[in-house]
């Protein structure tokens, strides 16, 4: 048993089809699938749950976004699963992004990054209850 974070595959990536394949990294990184579901968020769920970012200019555009179509949220578990998660993602933006991460090889630009991840225990864990019942923990 490790440790877990909270991951979501943002619209434009299921778009384009590519969830198989971030989600072939994410195993193949050592991460054990806990939850996953596909759910469309309604605006007033993706406010609440960027609400954290309410303040910023981007949080308008950023709701918009993660509620116009489908994402895949899941619950991934590994030993020192948030800080190794982000360093499988790379940076929040795609140009800044190290070569072989995901946002590097999936993401279209710095709104459109292919992929959430937790950014703390604490988080990852108010994200994964945000989102998941015990009963679909498994
Ligand atoms: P993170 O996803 O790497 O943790 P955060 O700073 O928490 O980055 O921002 C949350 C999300 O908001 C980003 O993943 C990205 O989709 C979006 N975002 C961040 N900064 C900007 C910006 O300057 N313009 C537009 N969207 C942004
Ligand atoms: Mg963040």
């Amino acid at each position: 048993m490790g440790n877990i974070t909270f991951t979501m595959i943002k619209p434009e990536a299921v778009v384009a089809g590519n969830t198989g394949a971030i989600l072939n990294k994410i195993e193949a990184a050592g991460f054990r699938i806990v939850a996953l579901k596909k759910i469309h968020l309604s605006k007033e769920r993706a406010g609440e749950f960027y609400a954290v970012h309410s303040d910023r200019p981007f949080y308008g555009e950023l709701v918009d976004y993660m509620s116009e179509l489908p994402i895949i949220a899941a619950i991934l578990e590994k030993d020192n699963a948030v800080a190794d998660f982000r360093t499988l993602i790379g940076a929040t933006n795609p140009a800044d992004a190290a070569k072989g991460t995901i946002r590097a090889e999936f993401a279209e630009s710095l709104a459109k990054n292919a992929v959430h991840g937790s950014d703390s225990d604490e988080n990852a864990h108010i994200e994964a209850d945000f989102h998941f019942s015990a009963e679909e923990r498994l």
